[in-house]
């Protein structure tokens, strides 16, 4: 890579391997020892992503572990619970076990994350070695993706084809600036002033209300369209069409309808020469331009006069074009941009690995070149943190991340 004695992919990659085995209990994999000591439905899919040319039965095994928390609704929680301690909000908030459609025998939270996980399945069918392994693996793990993808449109809050976030949790990227805006609107008297008490009363009002997609859709107070979650989707969608063709023996058309559903949805509702999230409680567009912008790049369909466009304010001084070690999370001229801050300003290696993907299905040779060099340089130099200052390169948040391992496993090929 960029000139490198080869030795050093390999001891990169003996690391992420490292850390994805310490991080293993032996039936999933944790987002990072200490703070995040659960399954997580998102970083479950991205390890399943960055082990799907290494060990194929463990990929396979990281996603049918997560579906054991699926609901019967299809919803599948983003965080499964591993025991009873040790993050906050914990399974005493979250109460599953009161809730009818939950799994028994397994603690989850309430809320989903963007579905990434059919393009995982499919990612691992497509890398695999062993190609009968990973075709069993497929078929296993048909129905709980037919399940959650038939789930996600009962989520279609504003009726146009798009699915809304219930909670910035479900974004994966909780403290984006996207979400300040929908936040101030929440009745002030009855959440609390600091948003993280907003999170709470948020997660609170969705459990008390049984966690039911019609109280998510007629009546919650926080529903938002997010092109990232979306992107995700449609990005998903496609992987069906493929997995059914290829692997299952299904029909495709259902899944490249839907897919042609988020695409023009997307398009409609939530482009105005950059994406943003809408706020359907507003009904207006959140102006701030964020990473999660990008996501509907991830479409190969998507018109070219959007690619095109989107490249260019990538590239640009708002995001890549000023930034030592791209890609920040956040506008870095928008006034709530931080470079420290989680998701309002840090580079993250899952949105870098999106974005590289994304580049490569437009044939973005340049730029998906410089995304796998910058962000492999952030985790030669900083480890395998769980995201990184855009400017110097520092990390931020914890260390050893499950993610930040396993994308650079993919990188290195
Ligand atoms: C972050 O989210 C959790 C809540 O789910 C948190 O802030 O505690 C996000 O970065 C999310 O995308 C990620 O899945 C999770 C675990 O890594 O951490």
């Amino acid at each position: 890579m960029e000139g490198r004695p080869a030795v050093d992919d390999a001891a990169l990659g003996r690391a992420a391997l490292a850390v994805l085995d310490a991080n293993w209990t032996g039936t999933s994999t944790v987002p990072a020892p200490g703070i995040y000591p659960h399954q997580w439905s998102l970083d479950s899919a991205f390890v399943a992503i960055g082990l799907a040319r290494r060990d194929t039965a463990r990929a396979g095994q990281e996603l049918l572990s997560l579906f054991t928390g699926q609901w019967r609704t299809g919803m599948v929680p983003h965080i499964v619970f591993h025991h009873s301690d040790g993050y906050f909000p914990g399974p005493s908030m979250w109460r599953s076990e009161e809730v009818p459609d939950a799994p028994r025998g397994a603690l989850t939270s309430g809320l989903t994350q963007p579905p990434l996980h059919a393009y995982a399945a499919w990612w691992i069918w497509r890398h695999a070695a062993d190609r009968e392994l990973a075709a069993r693996f497929v078929r296993r793990a048909w129905p709980s993706l037919v399940a959650q993808h038939a789930y996600l449109r009962s989520r279609d809050a504003g009726g146009h084809g798009l699915a809304a976030i219930a909670h910035p949790w479900e974004s994966g990227m909780d403290d984006s600036p996207a979400w300040d805006a929908p936040l101030a609107n929440l009745p002030a008297g009855r959440c609390g002033t600091g948003y993280h008490d907003r999170y709470f009363w948020l997660a609170v009002q969705c459990r008390d209300h049984g966690y039911a997609p019609s109280y998510f859709r007629e009546e919650h107070p926080f529903a938002v369209e997010d092109p990232m979650f979306n992107g995700i989707w449609l990005l998903s969608c496609d992987a069906m069409a493929r997995l059914a063709s290829e692997v299952v023996g299904a029909d495709p058309e259902p899944f490249q309808e839907a897919a042609a559903r988020i695409r023009g949805a997307l398009l409609d509702r939530l482009w105005n020469g950059a994406f943003y999230a809408r706020d359907l409680r507003a009904d207006r567009l959140v102006p701030v331009c964020t990473i999660g912008g990008f996501g509907p790049m991830l479409d190969p369909e998507m018109p070219h006069h959007v690619i095109a466009a989107l490249t260019a304010l990538l590239e640009s001084t708002k995001f890549m074009g000023a930034a030592g070690y791209p890609v920040p999370s956040c506008e870095i001229r928008a006034p709530e941009f931080d470079r420290a801050q989680y998701w309002r300003g840090p580079s993250w290696i899952s949105t870098n690995w999106l974005l590289s993907q994304a580049a490569a299905v437009h044939g973005l040779d340049r730029l998906r070149e410089l995304l796998v060099a910058s962000t492999l340089r952030l985790v030669r130099q900083g480890g395998f943190r769980e995201c990184f200052d855009p400017f110097d390169g520092t990390g931020h948040g914890c260390r050893d991340f499950s993610w930040s391992a396993a994308l650079t496993l993919d990188l290195l090929g």
